[in-house]
């Protein structure tokens, strides 16, 4: 049975890995709170600390710090790079700021983890890349921060599909529904700005699903056919009426929405299995439903992030008078990440995903092994919503993934 491992005094004697995070908001948060609680459950080679966390806003970065337990505040990231007690970069931003953080920390000798989606553009995902393969060679180690991977009932999910379960893969089914866009009165955030999001649906929601679904098969998508669509075209700014009125706005205290709102797309991947994909901020009472299953010749499984310590899974080699979905309850201490949890039944949630990133980072750096996803997996994935870019720009025609 699982039980939370106890300090037995000698957490102090390892040698410490030394956080310094950049950006404070929900992402900020869920790190924080990742790094804050590992090295309480998990019996880690290294010892977390949460050094210094950076926002540009005084008051609330050092709010930040106090709320989060980081030890110390900066307000401008060059200057969280620079400092001697920083070893890992943790970067929580916006997309538009990852490429030139993570450059300039690599460039400062630190490992670094990235929240998805890498990059806003395919140019500045490889050049990422590159500069991360550089540093792999002098021991810095990179990652990207795809979380729904570290749900243990997707890992469990990855596990049985690898173990052969459900035979050659036919089919990968997968939503991401969100509705927080519906009401047209809902103001125009970073989130709706291509030049601060990169895309809007498909950076932020289809970035997940593209990287669970081909994590989950074990296997690359080849080319994709997609729609996708802005349902509305123009929302107050977000300071009110008269607030940063925008050289792009045509009625006053309104500016136009530049990223999609929802994105569909079918795929095929290598093996010939085929996947569809659908991520939108617009389905009404959806909150923030991800479901995804796989149909193999042998069996299927499905997953739903609303019942997260919840496996299903149909083996198809049964006979079929009492053949049937059944229900995993993934809470068993042979289950991934759970024998440092509680004992069965105990269930996980949202957060704790954040925790096991913190945990399989901690370990490959104190192992020297490249963690995954690593930045390439991070190219690959927003080379795929490239894909997905131009065949929706070309009515739906079938675009290959570029290799
Ligand atoms: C968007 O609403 C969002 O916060 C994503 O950015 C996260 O990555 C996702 O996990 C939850 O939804």
């Amino acid at each position: 049975m699982g039980q939370p491992q106890q300090s037995d005094g000698s957490e102090g004697a390892k040698p410490p890995l030394r956080v310094g995070m950049v950006g404070y908001a929900f992402m900020g948060a869920a790190h924080s709170q990742g790094w804050r609680t590992v090295g309480h459950v998990f019996d880690l080679p290294r010892r977390p600390v949460l050094a210094a966390i950076c926002g540009r806003d005084a008051a609330a970065v050092r709010a930040a710090a106090v709320r989060h337990g980081w030890a110390a505040a900066e307000t401008d990231w060059r200057a969280l790079i620079a400092r001697d007690d920083v070893d890992l970069v943790d970067i929580c931003t916006p997309g538009d700021s990852h490429a030139e953080i993570a450059l300039a920390a690599l460039a400062a000798g630190k490992h670094v983890l990235c929240e998805k989606p890498l990059a806003n553009t395919v140019a500045e995902a490889e050049v990422m890349a590159m500069a991360a393969q550089a540093a792999y060679e002098q021991g810095q180690l990179t990652m990207v921060g795809f979380n729904y991977r570290r749900v243990p009932a997707t890992a469990l999910a990855r596990r049985m599909v690898a173990e052969g379960r459900l035979g050659t893969l036919r089919h990968v089914r997968v939503t991401y529904l969100q509705d927080w866009l519906v009401d047209p009165g809902f103001p125009l955030t970073w989130r709706l700005r291509k030049e601060r999001a990169g895309s809007g649906s498909l950076g932020d929601l289809g970035a997940h699903i593209v990287d669970l679904a081909q994590y989950l098969a074990g296997e690359r998508l080849a080319g994709v056919s997609a729609l996708t669509e802005t349902f509305v075209r123009e929302r107050p700014l977000p300071g009110g009426p008269t607030a940063g009125l925008s050289a792009d706005s045509s009625a006053v205290g309104t500016g136009q929405v530049t990223v999609d709102d929802a994105a569909v797309f079918t795929g095929r991947f290598i093996s010939g299995a085929l996947a569809s994909f659908e991520a939108t901020r617009y389905a009404t009472g959806r909150k923030n439903a991800l479901r995804i299953e796989l149909n193999g010749e042998r069996g299927s499984l499905a997953f739903d992030l609303e019942r997260l310590n919840e496996l299903r899974y149909h083996d198809g080699t049964e006979p079929a008078a009492h053949a049937g979905f059944r229900r995993i309850l993934v809470t068993e201490s042979d289950h991934p990440y759970l024998d440092a949890w509680w004992p069965p039944g105990h269930g996980l949630g949202y957060e704790h995903t954040f925790v096991h990133q913190a945990r399989d980072l901690v370990h490959a750096i104190a192992e020297g092994r490249r963690p995954e996803p690593s930045f390439a997996d991070g190219l690959q994935v927003q080379r795929v919503l490239a894909a997905v870019e131009e065949s929706a720009e070309k009515n739906s025609v079938y675009t290959p993934i570029a290799v």
